[in-house]
């Protein structure tokens, strides 16, 4: 039995873009305290669950959430005052139900995400215990890949830079987490100079990452390259590179349009790019590559690389196991994208990784381009022993703050952890 909930509280704050989000304070009978915050997307599929906004054009733009969290205070925390912390399924389906609807639209997904997210981590405080541990107990974690976005593109970059969302580094030939971070943080810091010595901008966007004015969307692949060897370092034997597409963002009336290249491409076009660009780059893991609800395109997608990289669902899958499970059956990809606030709450979040477990798909933890300086996903993907962390640049506070926990969290491993590597991702 675990402690008990004595109360349950939620403000609005500010995250990382400077738009209002849910934060959630729990306080429970022993006097133990703890506190969760919600993030939030940009890129956001439509098959996603609610963020329930205000709407109120006086505040914010009308992206308050005044409302959502009025909704904790008044309807969620009457209902969980008195029970046991530690039940976490139990208190979600209670929030489940008190929505009443498919899509948490009713008390909002921000709402419900920012209780469960406060619950697991107030409990694991009562208990004495990490996130990680209490979440998962095991005598040897699996420490993720950190998948590292070092070129901004797309809606993360009002447009500005590539078609492409995010060109990341993935330094799998590392030993360990502090070295992958070190090398990481060096081929950013080499791209930068890069960057500079050619007249580019190196300012950054929302997930830290660059903005270079290119004429392609290949040229930041080989912008990066360049920064890989320039920091020492040998491209597809230490650091191979990801790509998330965020495809849903660019495609328009059934064709996928690169404004940069100025094509219009259809899906089997788009797959031939990729195929071209997996066969001239360590490419390791294509995100998002097709439309959210192409399923079509992405049986073929899946029919041509699922056996040479991993293809990873984001917006297609929306970590709803309904989505999931009919991509395992169609056989449209071979890994799943999960983003607690995609779905609202921490076990169904984890109901999506069983499932892609059972059916020997990958999965990628991930963070939003709008973040608080919370590092849950970090102590959550090491839980889950996913071996793969997607959350931005070794750049901006709220991103930083969740690879260090990854630091922090294999020096209290010692010897014990083991660090993902290669092996992590599907082929
Ligand atoms: C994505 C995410 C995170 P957003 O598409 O994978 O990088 O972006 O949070 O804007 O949906
Ligand atoms: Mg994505």
């Amino acid at each position: 039995m675990g402690a008990i909930i004595k109360s349950i509280q939620a403000r609005e704050i500010l995250d990382s873009r400077g738009n209002p989000t849910v934060a959630v304070e729990i306080a429970l009978d022993n006097g133990v305290r703890g506190w969760e915050s919600v993030p939030s997307g940009a890129s956001t599929g439509t098959h996603e669950a609610i963020e329930l906004r205000d709407k109120d054009p006086k505040r914010f733009g009308g992206k308050g959430v005044l409302k959502a969290v009025k909704n904790v205070n008044t309807i969620i925390a009457p209902a969980l005052k008195g029970k046991d912390v530690t039940t976490q399924r139990e208190l979600d389906e209670i929030m489940c139900e008190l929505d009443g609807t498919e899509n948490k639209g009713n008390l909002g997904a921000n709402a419900i995400c920012g209780v469960s997210l406060a619950l697991a981590r107030t409990a694991a405080k009562s208990c004495g215990l990490h996130l990680y541990e209490y979440l998962s107990k095991t005598e040897s974690y699996t420490l993720p890949v950190p998948m590292i976005n070092i070129i901004n593109g797309g809606i993360h970059t009002l447009m500005q830079g590539p078609d492409f969302q995010e060109y990341m580094i993935v330094p799998h030939g590392a030993k360990n987490i502090k070295e992958a971070m070190r090398w990481a943080s060096e081929t950013y810091h080499a791209l930068k100079k890069l960057l500079k010595d050619k007249g580019l901008s190196i300012s950054v966007a929302d997930e830290g990452g660059f903005v270079p004015t290119i004429n392609s969307n290949k040229e930041p692949i080989n912008l990066i390259i360049n920064a890989i060897e320039k920091a020492g370092y040998i491209p597809g034997e230490h650091i191979s590179i990801a790509l998330d597409i965020a495809a849903s963002c660019f495609f328009i009336k059934g064709k996928y349009l690169l404004r940069i290249e100025h094509e219009e491409l259809a899906a089997e076009e788009m797959i031939d790019y990729y195929i071209n660009l997996i066969d001239n780059y360590p490419i390791i893991l294509i995100e998002d590559g097709l439309s959210e609800d192409d399923w079509d395109g992405w049986k073929r997608l899946n029919e041509k690389l699922g056996q040479e990289i991993e293809l990873v669902g984001d917006d297609l899958f929306v970590t709803n196991v309904k989505r999931i499970k009919q991509g395992i059956d169609e056989d449209v990809a071979n890994s799943v994208l999960i983003k607690i606030n995609q779905i609202g709450t921490v076990t169904e979040t984890i109901a999506a990784i069983t499932l892609a477990k059972q059916n020997k798909w990958g999965f990628v933890v991930s963070h939003r381009s709008g973040e608080t300086v919370s590092s849950f996903i970090s102590d959550f993907s090491v839980a889950m022993g996913g071996g793969k962390l997607k959350t931005g640049a070794p750049c901006r506070g709220e991103r930083v703050e969740k690879y260090n926990q990854l630091i922090r969290i294999e020096e209290e491993q010692k010897g014990k952890s083991v660090y993902a590597g290669k092996d992590a991702f599907v082929r």
